[in-house]
């Protein structure tokens, strides 16, 4: 196997064997070079802190197995119209207090109506003035979709490719992997930072865990963020039910792509708060460096934030500070510039 850099220039020509052979090294050989790879890009002992909100929930057309907002699955969760720009500002506004640095909001639709997009400019607009970095995920997006909301101020785009194109076929009929890279693409050229991952533990194999990090590394560009999201199972989800992953297969993923994409901001994503705080320590030690923070993911739990900010003390790790010009650079050189807007809360944990 070829050497894997932790300081090298970034690879976009991952082959899948290569990848294969890096989820297969022994895992303190696999964690060791995840943990140089981290340190050459990133102060260790910081996590990125981003909190989300279902400003639309339920009643999606889609038909994503894994998913407890598709209407044709019977998950208890009901549908509802997109929010208040007045209500979404509020959680925003909590979710900084209590020690946000982005607010990530999401809808539960195959992609927006063009009469959707003034609505959710705005509430684009007031977030970012209050001095959050804002994220939304809202479906594909055609080019001018992304154009009007990188106007309205929206730092990230999240869209995840989810699984191996393989696979794929499995898990969502309703639309293509390539409407996927589509989207990608088009948040790209629009001038938006791309957030892009996946979903492990859907019953795929190594060598698809594989393959879905092999088509993030090799975009055009490095997902600024990677959301690796351990499957949270619903009831009534086609899915609710499959064998649960390895929970050492979940950190490998993670080391692996740390090491693919090494400055990244890899996310433990999904599926924390049926984590031990051992595991997460384990995908902190593989290179995860960003977290969801707050009670809620989008419709199912997160840890609580005092068990987020007990684990934190524990480990001894910190907020991640939000680079000022909003232009994120992830390498440790710009952490000179970076202005440390650590809540007091987090201090204080
Ligand atoms: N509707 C939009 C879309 O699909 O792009 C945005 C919201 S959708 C819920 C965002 C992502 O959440 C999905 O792509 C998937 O990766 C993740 N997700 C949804 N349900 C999940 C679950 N049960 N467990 C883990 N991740 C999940
Ligand atoms: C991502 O990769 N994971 C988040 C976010 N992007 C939008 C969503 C997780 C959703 C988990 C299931 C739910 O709460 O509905
Ligand atoms: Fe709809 Fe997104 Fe859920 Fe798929 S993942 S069913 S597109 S909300």
């Amino acid at each position: 196997m070829p050497a894997v850099s932790s300081s090298g220039p970034l690879r976009h020509d991952w082959s899948r064997a290569e990848i294969e052979t890096l989820l297969a090294l022994p895992l303190p050989e696999l964690l060791h070079r995840a943990g140089d790879a981290h340190r050459a890009n990133f102060d260790p002992s910081e996590v990125q802190v981003s909190t989300l909100l279902s400003v639309k929930t339920g009643g999606c057309p889609e038909d994503c197995a894994y998913c407890p907002q598709a209407q044709r699955y019977h998950t208890g969760v009901e549908a509802t119209k997109l929010m208040d720009t007045d209500a979404v500002v509020e959680k925003a506004r909590q979710a900084k207090a209590a020690g946000a640095s982005r607010f990530c909001m999401g809808a539960a639709w195959r992609s927006p109506k063009d009469r959707d997009i003034p609505k959710v400019a705005d509430m684009i607009r007031e977030v970012k003035a209050l001095g959050l970095e804002t994220c939304a995920t809202l479906g594909m997006l055609s080019g001018e979709q992304a154009t009007a909301l990188k106007a309205a101020g929206l730092d990230y785009y999240n869209h995840n490719l989810d699984t191996a194109p393989e696979f794929y076929g499995e898990i969502i009929q309703t639309r293509e992997f390539q409407d996927r890279l589509d989207t990608l693409g088009h948040v790209r050229d629009a001038g938006m930072k791309t957030c892009c991952g996946g979903i492990v533990g859907m019953g795929e194999s190594r060598s698809q865990r594989a393959g879905l990090l092999q088509m993030l590394a090799n975009l055009p560009a490095h997902p600024d963020s990677v959301p690796i999201n351990r499957l949270v199972q619903v009831e009534g989800t086609p899915l609710h039910g499959t064998t649960e992953l390895d929970p050492f297969e979940f950190v490998r993923t993670i080391a692996a792509a740390r090491i693919m994409m090494p400055a990244s901001m890899v996310r433990l994503s999904a599926g924390r708060e049926a984590m031990s705080d051992e595991l997460q320590a384990l995908c902190f030690l593989a290179g995860a460096n960003s977290i969801f923070y707050g009670e809620k993911l989008l419709t199912t739990g997160n840890p609580d934030t005092e068990r987020d900010l007990a684990l934190f003390e524990r480990l001894g790790l910190k907020p991640m500070p939000v680079v000022e010009t909003g232009a994120f650079e992830s390498t440790k050189t710009v952490h000179a510039d970076i202005v440390d807007t650590s809540p007091p809360c987090f201090e204080a944990a």
